[in-house]
Formats: C-alpha cells, structure tokens, sequence
C-alpha cells in the first residue's frame, strides 16, 4: 500500500514538474489522469502477476503431494478483509479523482472569453462577443480560457483541439461547449472528429494564440 501511494505521489510529482507551466488546460490534467492511472495498473499488475507466477510454481500439482489435502489450511479471513478493502479504496480514489477532472472541464472559469462556434460541411464560423466573425481559423490572447458554444449547421461535428486535450460534439439545434486555456503563444490546429462527409478529414481550423495586445489590435481592426 505504502508502495503504491509512493508510485501514485511520484508519478503526480513528476507530472507536476514536468508541466510547471503547462501548455494548455485542461490538457495538464489529462496528463496526470494518466500518470496516475498508468502507475496504478503497474502497481496492480505486479501484485497480482508476481504472486500468480509464484503459487502457479508453489501449488502445481504433484503425484502423491496433498492428494487429499483440505483448501481449509490456506484459508484466511485477513487476507480476504485486505484484498476487498484496499481495492474499494483504490476505486473511491481513482473515482473521486476522475470526478475532479471531470468537473474541471465541464465548468469553464467565469472570466471565459465565449465564442460562438457553428459546424457546417465542411468548416467553422467563429463569432466573437464584438460581433466579429471568422472562418477556420480561431484568433485567441494567452493565458485566457476561452469557452467555445458549439452548434452545427448541417450534421453532427465535433471539435477536437488535440493540443489542449479536448473535444465536443456539435449537435445541430442544440448548444454544447468546451473550454481551454493555452498559455503560449503559437498556433495549433484543430480538427473536426466526428465523421460528417465527403471534405470531413479537411475540416480543420487553425488556432493562433496571440499576446493579449495582439489580440486587442485584432478584434478591433475591421
Ligand atoms: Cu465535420
């Protein structure tokens, strides 16, 4: 157990170092979800792999050794309290902190810059709060989450955003969102994932992170 929260400290600690000022958000988190996860299927695997190599040796069947033996003498009430209770645990914490994630990426921060987003076969209209409208490509300032309202004009869509770790349907008649945050500049490029005709796989849309000032200069230019 103590090995295993070890991993567990670990692997978040390394996530946390490696990604002191990560990317972008809520891609962060997803990383750790996978640390975490990854160093816990490893820790699992070698507690039951190892043992099961071991008995598979210890208990092989020999002529004439505990032909008659009773299963009674390796019963253990301890071991059976240990190996439910520390699974459920194991299971509340991997819950709870999926939970966490999980709630972070649907709750945009209330300081969003929001973007009204429409799918159409086969690009992206961006409309801004200032009324301006974009296609296919996404200006926005760093270290700003934004918030994207999806929606379609035709058929599903989905926006995936593979550098931030996110991704949304967009549902004709029907408004759904996602958020991110990059914290450098650059660009990136998004991708439509949900399959949706002919131009599908040329259904992307460039997103240019830009300085704050850049940002300003360009919403209000015409
Ligand atoms: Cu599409």
């Amino acid at each position: 157990m103590t090995q295993m929260f070890s991993v567990i400290g670990t692997a978040a600690a390394s996530s946390a170092a490696s990604t002191a000022v990560p990317l972008a958000y809520p891609a962060d988190s997803w990383d750790q979800m996978f640390n975490i996860w990854l160093g816990l299927a490893v820790v699992i695997y070698l507690i039951v792999a190892l043992p099961m190599l071991y008995f598979l040796y210890r208990f092989r069947y020999q002529e004439g050794v505990n032909e008659t033996a009773s299963t009674k003498e390796y019963e253990s009430h301890g071991l059976e309290v240990l190996w439910t209770i520390v699974p459920l645990i194991v299971v509340i914490y991997l819950a709870v902190q999926s939970l966490t994630l999980y709630s972070e990426m649907r709750n945009p921060p209330p300081e969003s810059l929001v973007v009204k987003t429409t799918g159409m076969m086969w690009s992206w209209q961006f409309d801004y709060p200032s009324g301006k409208t974009t296609y296919s490509e996404l200006t926005v300032p760093v270290g700003k989450p934004i918030k994207l309202e999806l929606t379609s004009r035709d058929v599903i869509h989905a926006l995936h955003i593979p550098a931030a770790k996110t991704m949304e349907d967009a549902v004709p008649g029907r408004v759904t969102h996602l958020w991110f945050q990059f914290n450098e500049t650059g660009e990136f490029t998004s991708f439509c994932r949900e399959y949706c005709g002919t131009l599908h796989s040329k259904m992307q849309a460039k997103i240019k992170v830009v300085s704050q000032e850049a940002f300003d200069e360009w919403i209000n230019a015409n």
